[in-house]
């Protein structure tokens, strides 16, 4: 229910005024259920109503804009932007790394050396900057709201999370998008309940 990745699914489904109905997955031990349905053995998985199953928020997301091609498009069909966008994806799921760390290290699951530490936390706030001169004074990405926006928002979520330190730049932008009502609904609320837990 609190992955980054999903956060991006539901971004889309959001958009696109699609239906979904959200079953939660112990990732700590993963069930027979899931791993028939995902042998990938991660989520964001998705099963469409004619029983089509696709993983990998990317590809889910690819594959909603061209399964429901009236639908609000989250990835732009212009060759610069769609590049523009995917790039930013690119980038962000390249920061996960460090955040995962320091994820286990606070759950006390895989614990870290300060050293490790200070290390994760630097190489996030500085990506960060990297993120900040692209975005900053625009309302978005490209044009409109799109994955990368998606992709950025997830991210900030996740460092807030992890009390990473990054810039205000992109701090005010994301608080800002995600006080708009549809977009907001991206990230699961704490009082939100999965309809089966597998
Ligand atoms: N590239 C994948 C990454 C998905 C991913 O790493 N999901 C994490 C949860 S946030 C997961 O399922 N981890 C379980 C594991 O790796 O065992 C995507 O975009 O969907």
């Amino acid at each position: 229910m609190q992955s980054p990745y999903v956060y991006k699914v539901r971004a889309a489904l959001e958009q696109k005024w699609l239906t979904y109905e959200h079953v939660s997955v112990n990732l700590m031990e993963k069930s027979k259920k899931f791993l028939d349905v995902a042998p990938i053995g991660k989520i964001p998985v998705m099963e469409d109503s004619d029983g089509t199953i696709i993983w990998d928020s990317l590809n889910i997301i690819d594959y909603l804009d061209h399964k429901y091609p009236d639908t609000y498009k989250m990835i732009s069909s212009y060759p610069i932007n769609r590049a523009k966008e995917l790039n930013v994806v690119a980038f962000t799921d390249n920061m996960y790394p460090d955040g995962v760390k320091l994820f286990l290290d606070m759950r006390w699951v895989k614990k870290i050396s300060d050293k490790e530490k200070a290390q994760a936390h630097k190489n996030l706030s500085t990506k960060m900057n990297t993120l900040k001169d692209i975005l900053w004074n625009n309302p978005f990405y490209t044009d409109r709201f799109t994955i990368a926006d998606a992709s950025v928002l997830t991210l900030t979520v996740m460092l807030n999370r992890l009390n990473v330190e990054y810039n205000q730049e992109i701090k005010s932008w994301s608080e800002n998008l995600l006080q708009d009502e549809k977009i907001g609904k991206m990230i699961t609320s704490k009082w939100e309940k999965s309809i089966e837990e597998i």
